[in-house]
């Protein structure tokens, strides 16, 4: 609206209230997907968030959410980011209504609306991400392969400074979703409810007899009995490996467990790369879901 972009004109400084109002109009945004996928933009826009987050190094300090870098070539192009010109999209119309926004900010927090939109856990979040040039763009192999195996999963998400038990929450996302021939070579959902966020994923994994499909696809896993749901190689590690093996037991027996480690993992990743004094609150805010703000 005009009084947005008068906003971004002006030396104009956000408030809380502001950042809400960015992550309403994402919020309903998501449910006008139509005819897309599920019917709903959330697990893609959840994609870009993790995608412009999970850059980081931590020896180096480069990469992470903080200069939205994805925008620039060669990295929109990377073959792990492919579809996501589909959540840019959407993102960019919102960004015409809310110019002051920086991308990073913009992309994280459409990863946490998302998230609690689609009944999952509050994501505490914070804005002070910067815009940056092509030049920052990271090179092309810091995303997991998902063709690989646990050693790969550490080496990639060590390299963020994750542990173990962080990789199996983080993975947890995949409750929602699903895979696109036309994008990953990947096909089909992890759950029967790819646009709900729960336990699922991991409840499936124990619960459910793994086959490799037999397809001219990539390989991956089919469920034996419905043969409709899917699960990477690297999904399937973490029932085979004993240290993930442990954590992804506990989030399948407990929703509450996975919640909660899932909303700090999440968190934390959505701030690498974003250096401290650039945040504009010493704490990260817990914004309304949409319908909490009915009430
Ligand atoms: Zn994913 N992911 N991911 N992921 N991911 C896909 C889709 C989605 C891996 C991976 O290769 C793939 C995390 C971790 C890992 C989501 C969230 C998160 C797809 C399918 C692939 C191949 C892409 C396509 O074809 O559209 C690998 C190897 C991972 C290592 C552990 C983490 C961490 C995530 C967030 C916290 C989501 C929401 C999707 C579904 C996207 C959609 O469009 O439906």
């Amino acid at each position: 609206s005009a009084t947005q972009a008068a906003k971004a004109a002006t030396n104009f400084v956000p408030s809380r209230a502001d950042y809400q109002k960015v992550y309403n109009r994402i919020a309903e945004t998501l449910d006008e997907a139509g005819e897309y996928d599920d019917g709903s933009y959330g697990p893609v826009l959840v994609r870009l968030a993790w995608h412009s987050s999970g850059t980081y190094d931590k020896e180096t300090g480069t990469g992470g959410s903080n200069y939205a870098t994805m925008r620039f070539e060669p990295e929109a192009l990377h073959g792990a980011n492919n579809g996501l010109n589909v959540a840019r999209g959407i993102m960019e119309k919102i960004k015409q209504e809310f110019p002051w926004i920086s991308y990073g900010d913009l992309w994280t927090l459409g990863g946490v609306a998302a998230i609690q939109e689609m009944q999952g856990p509050k994501i505490p979040w914070r804005p002070g991400r910067i815009d940056g040039f092509a030049k920052d763009a990271t090179p092309d192999g810091r995303l997991p392969d998902a063709t690989q195996g646990q050693d790969h999963l550490r080496k990639i998400f060590y390299r963020m400074g994750f542990n173990d038990q962080e990789i199996v929450a983080l993975s947890g996302a995949h409750a929602l979703g699903r895979c696109h021939t036309d994008r990953s070579g990947f096909e089909g959902p992890w759950t029967f409810s790819p646009t709900t966020f729960t336990h699922d994923y991991f409840k499936l994994l124990f619960d459910e007899k793994w086959v490799w499909r037999k397809w001219s696809g990539p390989k991956q896993l089919a469920d034996k009995k419905t043969g409709t749901l899917m699960m990477l190689p690297t999904d399937y590690v973490l029932i085979q490996d004993k240290s993930f093996k442990k954590y992804a037991k506990a989030y399948a027996d407990n929703q509450d467990l996975f919640f909660k480690d899932f909303s700090a993992a999440f968190a934390r990743l959505l701030e690498l790369g974003v250096p401290t004094a650039q945040f504009v609150s010493s704490e990260p805010w817990e914004l309304k879901t949409l319908d909490e703000q009915k009430k």
